[in-house]
């Protein structure tokens, strides 16, 4: 009995409008309870994970950087990989021409089930003009139209099926020059970076040695941090099993990725069929990650940071760039309506309005005290002066009666008559 008692479910279904206001201050008394027998809700994250293996996931990569970086290459060998269902995979293509407009290639991926809708645009090198001024422009508003198709989506009355074409990371190529970041990149790096997450790497990295590639990549960091531009950081998950932990941190310890693209496959010395990038000393491996970081971009990218810089595009960026927008249009919020409550701020506001409360209590308190002392001195003093007064009245009458004995008594010493006396007001002996 009492246990069924303290599992009655505390939801508010009233439709009485004070009933439910009470209700609604009954729940904030919510009691937290131990449960005796297995209730079933620790099944919400397998339904969570059916509906969204059933809905399938998207996720959209862009790159980005200078002409001839070898942006479509990269992209070429991304949808070479493993990723590509053996049967369809395309024959290298040796296609390098140079990308003149925006294109999106997509491919969707299956594994174990679970669907993945794989989208990368390319975008056409900027930098090769005597004046650059501007020539990120297509790209800036091709991430900016990208929002505002969303927004138009989200504002239909129709929003079941929203397809989300955001941009949910940039892949930046800078220029293996191994000295630092070139004002024409940090230009471009800060038009985007409120927009996108930047994943910034090293382009062509098989041109610089391993030591060479380590100077560049803290000379990297370093003038980022300076021009105070935004990269995308991993999060920060302490309560994640340490695998996790040291995986996500090993990833991003290699942030900007030092990656080399190659079109075609390539035979080592030991006989194996690889992508890579033949050259008269050797053969660089594309997936191996002794030589280079593909591979870790490649798992940051599909396997270990995908849902976090999608959420990052759905709540910072693009939340940003919604109200800036909206903003703009003159939609203005109604604080009032509206009204974002910080729990830790609404309880310090709640808490001064007590204090002000109690101390008002005190000083009306304090003041009835002071009246009520004050009345009461005054009624002691008066009754104080009152009894002086008859203290003083019995003593002047005692006084009188003693005068009256003594006359008395020294007539009765002398022998005097005393008739006379009994003409005198006051006590007769008789
Ligand atoms: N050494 C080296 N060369 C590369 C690498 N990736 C691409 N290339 C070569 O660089 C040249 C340009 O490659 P693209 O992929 O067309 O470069 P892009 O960045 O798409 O160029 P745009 O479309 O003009 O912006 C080609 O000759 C590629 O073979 C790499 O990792 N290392
Ligand atoms: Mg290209």
């Amino acid at each position: 009995m009492a246990n069924s008692q303290s599992l009655a479910p505390q939801t508010v279904s009233s439709k009485d409008p004070k009933v439910a206001a009470q209700a609604a201050s009954d729940m904030r008394n919510i009691v937290r309870r131990k449960l005796t027998g297995y209730v079933g809700f620790a099944n919400l994250p397998n339904q969570w994970h059916r509906k969204s293996v059933r809905k399938g996931f998207n996720f959209n990569v862009m790159v980005v950087g200078e002409s001839g970086l070898g942006k479509s290459t990269l992209v070429n060998t991304l949808f070479n990989t493993s990723l590509y269902p053996p049967k369809e995979r395309k024959p290298p293509s040796l296609d390098i021409s140079k990308t003149v407009s925006i294109q999106s290639i997509s491919a969707d991926i299956e594994e174990n089930g679970v669907r993945l809708r794989l989208t990368v645009v390319d975008t056409p090198g900027f930098g090769d003009f005597i004046n650059n001024d501007e020539s990120w422009d297509p790209i800036v508003k091709n991430i900016e139209q990208r929002f505002d198709a969303y927004l138009d989506a989200e504002n239909k009355v129709n929003r079941m099926n929203i397809v989300d074409n955001r941009i949910h990371a940039v892949v930046f190529f800078i220029q293996p020059t191994g000295h630092s970041l070139k004002p024409l990149d940090v230009e471009v790096m800060k038009k985007l970076h409120t927009k996108v997450n930047l994943i910034p790497v090293i382009a062509k990295s098989d041109t610089l040695t391993d030591e060479e590639i380590s100077a560049f990549k803290h000379r990297i960091l370093a003038d980022i941090n300076h021009h105070r531009i935004q990269i995308f950081e991993g999060p920060r998950y302490e309560m994640d099993d340490e695998e996790t932990v040291a995986e996500n941190a090993e990833i991003m310890s290699k942030v900007p990725f030092a990656v080399v693209g190659a079109n075609a496959e390539v035979t080592t010395r030991d006989g194996r069929k690889v992508r890579g990038r033949r050259y008269p000393w050797g053969v660089i491996e594309v997936d191996n990650e002794e030589h280079c970081d593909f591979v870790k971009l490649r798992q940051m990218l599909i396997r270990t940071h995908m849902e976090e810089l999608k959420e990052n595009t759905n709540n910072f960026l693009y939340e940003n760039y919604r109200s800036e927008k909206l903003a703009a249009m003159g939609v203005q919020q109604d604080s009032s309506v509206f009204k974002e409550v910080n729990p830790a701020v609404k309880q310090e506001e709640e808490r001064s309005l007590h204090e002000a409360k109690l101390q008002k209590m005190e000083m009306e308190m304090k003041m009835v005290f002071q009246q009520k002392v004050l009345e009461k001195e005054s009624k002691l003093r008066q009754s104080e002066e009152e009894l002086y007064a008859r203290h003083r009245e019995m003593k002047e009458q005692l006084d009188r009666q003693r005068q009256e004995l003594e006359e008395k008594k020294t007539r009765i010493e002398t022998g005097r008559p005393i008739e006379e006396k009994g003409k005198r007001k006051g006590f007769s002996l008789r």
